[in-house]
């Protein structure tokens, strides 16, 4: 290439930021682009026939998402902060590699570290249904290395449409075995907490986060009414999230998830998360695909592990009548 060819490249290169790049690599004309997002952290809006979403490439968090003519089926926090170094309130944070509290040190960051790093996008594409499905992944660098000894790949894998499909696989690139939680922390957007139902987990034993993580079998299906933090394990099966107030469910199906965490603050714990605003904690319930607890995962080297969550939304009959 001639001389002046490379410079005026060389000059595209420099003026282009990190977004437009992005954009022009990856972005799909009327389909889906990326953009800068709240606090000019990169987005990816798609708005395809089957359902529109929104992904922050910070954290590989969904932001937003709703099939073509239904509502917003996630919960976002109007105070969330939009900050590298603090976790998007809403959506649906990835939790890895660990859950909670770090059990040996409890100054690393809660829910581990992948919520708050950019994510690499690796693809974005359309598929024949109308869907849209991008792949992002985030591995190891020195500065992982430092709060966990281990070389990892985590590929993720959202596609929005009329579903809301998410892959998470994880690929133990080390020489020794590497153990790991993991949770797809959905918060899922409800007309009113109180009159709400989380069907699928009756009979299923449960530690309870409020009450020194003791075990306890669910009585019925799950109502809120009152702080509810749960994980329920060998808990595979798909759950309902009933919502008369918006006259809808919202259904969760999970596939190589043995956990499923449930949680509401309820007011008096909501009041202490200055990312949440008055009285939102009625306007959401997380349920959340993981392997956590007894269900973390054991890797070999070179060996790999997909955990795949789909939401979908559908009606409740005579409802509002
Ligand atoms: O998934 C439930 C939970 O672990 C709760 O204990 C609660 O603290 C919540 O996650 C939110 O955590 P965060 O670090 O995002 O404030």
């Amino acid at each position: 290439m001639g001389r002046g060819g490379s410079t005026r490249i060389g000059l595209r290169m420099d003026t282009l930021s990190h977004i437009d790049a992005l954009n022009a690599r990856y972005g799909i004309p009327g389909v889906a682009q990326i953009v800068r997002g709240n606090g000019g952290l990169p987005l990816v809006r798609v708005t395809s026939p089957a359902g529109s979403a929104e992904v922050s490439l910070y954290g590989a968090q969904v932001t937003k998402w709703k099939p073509a003519g239904a509502e917003e089926v996630l919960f976002l926090s109007e105070k969330s902060y939009w900050e590298v170094g603090r976790a998007i309130r809403g959506g649906i944070p990835v939790c890895f590699p660990w859950f909670g509290d770090k059990a040996d040190d409890a100054k690393a960051p809660k829910h581990g570290f992948v919520r708050t790093r950019e994510w690499r996008l690796d693809s974005l594409s359309a598929l024949d249904d109308g869907s849209v499905t991008l792949l992002c992944i985030t591995e190891n660098d020195a500065n992982t290395r430092v709060l966990w000894p281990h070389e990892y790949c985590v590929a993720y894998r959202i596609t929005a449409g009329a579903k809301l499909r998410l892959e998470l696989t994880v690929i133990n690139r080390g020489r020794s075995p590497m153990r790991f939680e993991e949770a797809l922390h959905t918060y899922l957007r409800v007309g009113r907490v109180q009159d709400v139902t989380v069907a699928g987990l009756a009979g299923t034993a449960y530690l309870d986060k409020t009450d020194r993580f003791v075990e306890k079998a669910q009585a019925g299906e799950i109502t809120i009414t009152r702080e509810t933090d749960r994980i329920y394990l060998n808990a595979s099966g798909a759950i309902e999230v009933v919502d008369p107030a918006r006259g809808r469910t919202i259904r969760i199906e999970k596939v190589n998830s043995e956990a499923t965490v449930v949680w509401n603050p309820w007011r008096e714990q909501a009041a202490k998360i200055g990312d949440l605003g008055n009285d939102e904690w009625q306007d959401m319930v997380c349920v959340e695909g993981s392997n956590v607890q007894s269900a973390a995962i054991q890797l070999d080297p070179g060996e790999e592990h997909t955990m795949r969550v789909t939401l979908s939304t559908g009606t409740i009959a005579n409802a509002g009548s």
